[in-house]
C-alpha cells in the first residue's frame, strides 16, 4: 500500500496549522477575529494542535443573523443553482482529501486508514448526493418549502462525516445553516469552511461556530428554525426539554447499544470480519457499533476461538501509520468512561477479555464475557472497543434479547438462509438491521433511531423531509360541478 497520506503529509497539514496561528469562527463568508481560546489536541501524543474560539452567545446570535440574511437568497436560486454549489462543495472535498484525511486523523485519533477510505470518500459522496436532491426537490416535493435557519450540533466520532450529514441536506432543501462541531474535534469544520470561501459559496450559507456544550447550548436558544443533533441522549434530552413549546423543529440522533446476531447456521468466518468492521471500526466510538454480540449456542465456542484470534492480531498504534486497525480513543475523558464501565461490568460478574489499558489515549480491542442483561456494560453504551459476548438457544430468544435495550439505532444479522435473516430482521426494533454485514453507509439510505436512540431520518428521501416544512393545506377545493 504505498499510496495514500503519509507522515510528510502530517508535517504539511501541522505547517498549516501553524500559519493559522488562532482560528476565529466563520460568520457570513469570513472568518472572525479569535476571541477566548481553547486547545484542540492530538490524541495519540496530546500535544496541541491548534487553538480555537469559544463561541458566546453574541457569536452565535452574529452567525445565525448572518445565515438569517443569506437565507432568502439562497432559497431564491433554482434547484440547479443550489447544485452547483453542491457539486463544487463535493469536487473540492476530493481534491484535498489527503490533506481533509490527516487533518481528521490528526485531531480524532481514527486510523488514516479510515479517513482516507472511508470517511473523507463519504463526504464527497454525501455532497454528490445531496446535489441531486437540490435539483429534484421540486419535483419530488411539490408545495415544501425550506425551514429557514438550521442550527446543527455534531459530535466528534466522525467530524467532516457528520458535517455533511448535516450541511448537505439542508442546503439542497434551501435553508441556511449555523453548524457546531464539538470541542474535540473543531479542525475539519474549519478546513471546511475555507473550501466553503474557495468554491465562492454565498456569503452567509454556511456558517461554523466552535466551542462547547455551553456554545451548543447558546445555539439551541438562538432564532433558529430547526435544531439537528448528534450526541449522548442525554444531551438530546436537555435539548428537547429546552425546545419544548418553541416550534422549533428538532431532530435527534442519539446513542447506541446495537445486537450483532449469529445464527447457527452463519458463516463464521464472515461473522468475525463482521465484529472487526462493527465494534473495533473507529475504536468504537460509533454510534450504530455492534456492541452486544449474541450468539447461538450451538456454535458459540467455535465463533469466540476466531474471535479472540482475531482481535489478537489487530494492531493498536499509531493513527498515521497505515498498517495501525485501533488508533487513539479521542480524548482521556473518553477513556476513562470506556474503562469504568468496563470495570463496573466485572464487579457486576463479567469476564474482560483482552481490553486493556494502554499508555496516553489508547485502549486494545476487548469484550465483556458472561455477561447477564442485568450488568451494566450489556445496556450502557460503551463508547469504546469493547463488545458484550452472551449466548443464546432460540431466534425466540434471539430476537428478545436483541430488543432488550432502551436504545434503537442499529443491528446486524448473521445467517446463510435469507429466510431467517429476514424474519429475525424484521422483529428487531432498530432504524438500520445489516444484513450479513455492518456499518455500510450509503447518502441513499435513511439512517435514524427509535426509542432512546433519537428520531428523524439522514439520508435519502427521508432524511430531505426533515428539512422541509409540510405544504400548507389549501382552502377547501372547489366543489365540483354536478
Ligand atoms: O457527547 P455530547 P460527549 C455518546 C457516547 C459518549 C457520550 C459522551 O456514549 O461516550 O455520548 O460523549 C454538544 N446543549 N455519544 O460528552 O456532550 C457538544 O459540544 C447543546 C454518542 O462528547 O453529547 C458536542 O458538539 N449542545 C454520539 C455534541 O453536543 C451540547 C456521539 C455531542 O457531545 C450540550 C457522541 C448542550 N447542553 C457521543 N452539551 C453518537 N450518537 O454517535 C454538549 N453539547
Amino acid at each position: 500500500l504505498e499510496y495514500g497520506p503519509s507522515v510528510e503529509d502530517s508535517a504539511a497539514v501541522r505547517d498549516w496549522l501553524a500559519r493559522q496561528g488562532a482560528f476565529g469562527h466563520f460568520i457570513g463568508g469570513a472568518f472572525t477575529e479569535p476571541g477566548a481560546l481553547f486547545d484542540t489536541r492530538d490524541p495519540a501524543t496530546g500535544q496541541v494542535l491548534a487553538r480555537v474560539t469559544q463561541g458566546t452567545g453574541d457569536d452565535v446570535a452574529a452567525a445565525v443573523a448572518a445565515a438569517r440574511d443569506a437565507q432568502p437568497g439562497w432559497a431564491a436560486l433554482t434547484g440547479t443553482g443550489r447544485a452547483r454549489y453542491l457539486y463544487a462543495l463535493a469536487r473540492h472535498v476530493q481534491k484535498r482529501e489527503r490533506f481533509l484525511s490527516v487533518l481528521e486523523t490528526l485531531d480524532n485519533g481514527k486510523p488514516i486508514r479510515e479517513s482516507r477510505d472511508i470517511d473523507v470518500p463519504l463526504v464527497a459522496r454525501h455532497f454528490y448526493h445531496h446535489a441531486g436532491w437540490a435539483e429534484l426537490r421540486d419535483a419530488a416535493f411539490p408545495g415544501h418549502a425550506p425551514l429557514g435557519v438550521c442550527g446543527q450540533i455534531i459530535p466528534w466520532n466522525f467530524p467532516l462525516l457528520m458535517l455533511a450529514w448535516k450541511i448537505a441536506p439542508a442546503l439542497a432543501a434551501g435553508n441556511t445553516v449555523v453548524l457546531k462541531p464539538a470541542e474535540y474535534t473543531p479542525l475539519t469544520a474549519l478546513a471546511f469552511a475555507k473550501i466553503c470561501q474557495e468554491i465562492g459559496l454565498p456569503a452567509g450559507v454556511v456558517n461554523i461556530v466552535t466551542g462547547d456544550g455551553e456554545t451548543g447550548a447558546a445555539l439551541a436558544a438562538a432564532q433558529v428554525d430547526k435544531i439537528a443533533l448528534t450526541g449522548s441522549t442525554e444531551v438530546g434530552r436537555a435539548i428537547a426539554g429546552q425546545l419544548a413549546g418553541t416550534g422549533k423543529r428538532l431532530t435527534l440522533e442519539l446513542g447506541g447499544k446495537s445486537p450483532f446476531v449469529v445464527m447457527p447456521d452463519a458463516d463464521l468466518d464472515a461473522a468475525v470480519e463482521g465484529v472487526v468492521d462493527s465494534i473495533w471500526f473507529n475504536q468504537g466510538q460509533v454510534c450504530c457499533a455492534g456492541s452486544r454480540i449474541l450468539v447461538a449456542e450451538a456454535v458459540a465456542d467455535r465463533f469466540e476461538t476466531l474471535l479472540s484470534a482475531r482481535m489478537a492480531r489487530l494492531r493498536v498504534g499509531p493513527p498515521l501509520d497505515k498498517s495501525t486497525d485501533v488508533g487513539a480513543i479521542v480524548d482521556p475523558i473518553q477513556k476513562d468512561r470506556i474503562l469504568s464501565i468496563c470495570r463496573a461490568s466485572v464487579a457486576a460478574g463479567a469476564e474482560l477479555v483482552g481490553g486493556a489499558a494502554q499508555d496516553g489515549c489508547f485502549v486494545a480491542p476487548g469484550y465483556l464475557r458472561n455477561i447477564a442483561p442485568a450488568n451494566p456494560g450489556f445496556d450502557q453504551e460503551i463508547f469504546g472497543p469493547i463488545a458484550t459476548l452472551s449466548t443464546f438457544r432460540t431466534a425466540d430468544e434471539a430476537a428478545e434479547l436483541a430488543n432488550n435495550t432502551r436504545y434503537g439505532l442499529a443491528a446486524s444479522v448473521w445467517s446463510e438462509s435469507a429466510a431467517v435473516a429476514t424474519d429475525l430482521a424484521a422483529r428487531i426494533k432498530a432504524g438500520v438491521v445489516w444484513i450479513n454485514c455492518a456499518n455500510l453507509f450509503d447518502a441513499t439510505a435513511p439512517f435514524g433511531g427509535y426509542r432512546e436512540s433519537g428520531f428523524g431520518r439522514e439520508g435519502g428521501r427521508a432524511g430531505m423531509l426533515d428539512y422541509l416544512a409540510e405544504p400548507q393545506v389549501d382552502a377547501a377545493p372547489e366543489p365540483a360541478p354536478t
